[in-house]
């Protein structure tokens, strides 16, 4: 486990997930009835995503909506973050690089999906409301809901006006700005075909949409998403959308109402922006945040006062792994360098090496190892050795399991397809592969998870091992969980442990006494309710020192967690990377 050994508290809350109620995995310590395997003491489950993946601590969320503001009064900048489930949480930072959820902030406020806020002082009391677009496969998609905070900043009550401002047909995305540079706020709005809606402000809070300036009156693509600033005497405005790239205007006040510039800036095209103008660093700097269909973040720093022009900053908002939707990941010790190896939705597998300086995460990508190596639909692979070579075998959505074998180095991988190492390996659809060896007689056996949710085990019908591949039917056959199963083992001292994930988030966990696994000697065993994901569980299981197991899992959405399960007392154990004398 060098380099994975963890102190820190977690700090990892998935924004508005349904499946923790809010607080859960706040790196409590949960006690674990004791399954065969461990000898004494009671086990916990320590949540550290934080430092392994994600130090960042702002969940991946594709397609994620932010707003940013001081909403606590501390005097930092807040980032508030719509979910997919149209809630909202509140992320603090101190430094700016690490965010930490609150949950409980926005408790309350949620209807719809896919939420996308903003903040104005629409009624002009002097105290900001908050407003909310929402979208997706909702009766509410498409309206602009409004809330206005009767409690505190630091104890927010929030209590939504009756009615809706608007509806602008599906998928409302709200950006409150004061265009028409009249002092009061009001509010521009994209919606799902990609058009601006813009609503001007009588200065009581009553919005009337407006005739649009000629160079709005155009759809900017599916899912228009605006971002908007008003400085002195200008109004910045950024109109992302489903296209990728960005149209950005600048407002000002002409002979005859509003006049309307574009300006151009270049930034690398994504199949979804979601602009914001913000001043996270310095605060009299405009800068710029761009969310993706993907979840990343990327942070443009403007070059100088008054300037429409802006430089990325490399690090901001980089400090966590973005494997893609439903991540797969499973590890590697294949030629001896221990290795991250993560496939996902579109097919895609990617290489993470354990990072030897210092830095965070404590794993990096090995950017385009696996090139060439790619199936379709869903992918978990897993790498290992063959005969001195690396072999790497994915499982896909169609239940096939593909095999490719490094012809090149090490260092230069050069991967060719390899169908007869797996020939005859096929599963009822969604296929996730893992080896290992159930009956201690040398040699892994490859099983299968499949999309019915049962596990098929396939013994090598050779004396060295590897294929060709017989079908076991003796083995595992007792196991049974919700659909999409995908299986990893674990052997400790004196048990055999398989960790299932399902479909819904949840990880099964079976255990057998050591020789008894082959013999279909699983019981399931508890796992605690923290101890999940998002939907679609890919767990990967390493053991440790002193009976530690170490869980990897992907999550739908494309982030990747890591659960450790110690004993409950770390002053009485040896640390797992601690110099022993
Ligand atoms: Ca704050
Ligand atoms: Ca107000
Ligand atoms: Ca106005
Ligand atoms: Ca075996």
């Amino acid at each position: 486990m060098a380099g994975l050994a963890v102190s820190a508290d977690p700090r990892y809350f998935p924004a508005g997930s349904a499946a923790q109620s809010p607080g859960d995995n706040a790196g409590q310590d949960i006690s674990l009835a004791t399954p065969p395997g461990v000898p004494d003491g009671e086990a916990v489950w320590r949540d550290c995503t934080a430092v392994t993946f994600n130090p960042c601590g702002l969940p991946v969320l594709p397609f994620l909506k932010l707003a940013c503001a001081d909403m606590d009064g501390d005097g930092r900048t807040d980032l508030i973050a719509g979910g997919k489930d149209g809630r909202l949480t509140l992320f603090r930072s101190i430094d700016g690089i690490a965010w930490q959820a609150d949950p409980d902030y926005f408790a309350g406020v949620g209807e719809g999906a896919f939420a996308a806020p903003t903040l104005g002082d629409l009624d002009g009391d002097g105290a900001a409301e908050l407003i909310v677009g929402t979208g997706g496969f909702s009766s509410r998609s498409g309206q602009v809901l409004v809330y206005t905070n009767t409690g505190t900043r630091t104890a927010p009550r929030w209590e939504r006006w009756p009615d809706p401002v608007i509806d602008v047909g599906d998928d409302a995305a709200p950006a409150a700005v004061d265009y028409n540079l009249d002092g009061h706020c009001d509010l521009i709005v994209g919606n799902s075909t990609g058009h601006l809606t813009m609503l001007a402000n009588d200065g009581r809070g009553r919005l009337a949409p407006e005739a649009l300036p000629l160079a709005l009156r155009r759809s900017f693509g599916m899912y228009a998403t605006p971002g908007a600033i008003r400085l002195d005497r200008v109004v910045l405005l950024a109109v992302g959308s489903s296209v990728g790239k960005i149209a950005y205007f600048q407002l000002k006040r002409g002979a005859h109402g509003l006049a309307v510039q574009p300006f151009a800036i270049t930034h690398p095209r994504r199949d979804f922006y979601a602009p914001l103008f913000v001043s996270l660093r310095q605060p009299d700097r405009l800068d710029l945040l761009l969310a993706d269909g993907d979840g990343g973040v990327q942070y443009f720093e403007q070059k100088a006062p008054g300037v429409w022009a802006w430089t990325r900053n490399l690090q901001l908002f980089q400090n966590r792994l973005l494997p893609g939707p439903v991540c797969t990941p499973t590890r590697s010790r294949a030629g001896g360098r221990p290795r991250l190896v993560v496939g996902n939705m579109d097919g895609e597998v990617r290489a993470y090496e354990a990072r030897t300086e210092a830095g965070n995460p404590s794993w990096h990508e090995w950017a385009s190892y696996f090139l060439g190596v790619k199936v379709s639909g869903f992918a978990r692979a897993v790498l290992t050795e063959w005969e001195g070579k690396e072999v790497v075998l994915v499982g896909q959505g169609n239940g096939d399991v593909a095999a490719w074998r490094n012809t090149g180095t090490a260092k230069t991988a050069r991967w060719v397809a390899w169908p007869a190492f797996t020939a005859g390996v096929r599963v009822k659809g969604h296929s996730a592969p893992c080896l290992f060896d159930l009956d201690g007689d040398g040699r892994e056996e490859l099983i299968v998870g499949a999309a019915d949710g049962r596990l098929v085990v396939y013994r090598s019908q050779s004396p060295r091992g590897g294929p060709p591949w017989g079908v076991a039917s003796d083995c595992l056959g007792e196991i049974r969980v919700g659909g999409y199963a995908a299986p990893s083992f674990v052997r400790l001292a004196d048990a055999v442990w398989l960790f299932v994930g399902q479909h819904d988030g949840r990880i099964r966990l079976f255990a057998a006494p050591a020789g008894g696994a082959a013999a279909g000697g699983f019981k399931e065993t508890v796992m605690p309710d923290h101890v999940r994901v998002k939907g679609f569980a890919s767990p990967w299981a390493e053991a440790g020192a002193d009976g530690d197991v170490d869980l990897y899992v992907g999550d739908y959405d494309g982030n990747l967690r890591h659960f450790q399960r110690r004993l409950p007392s770390p002053e009485m154990r040896r640390p797992p990377d601690a110099h022993v004398e």
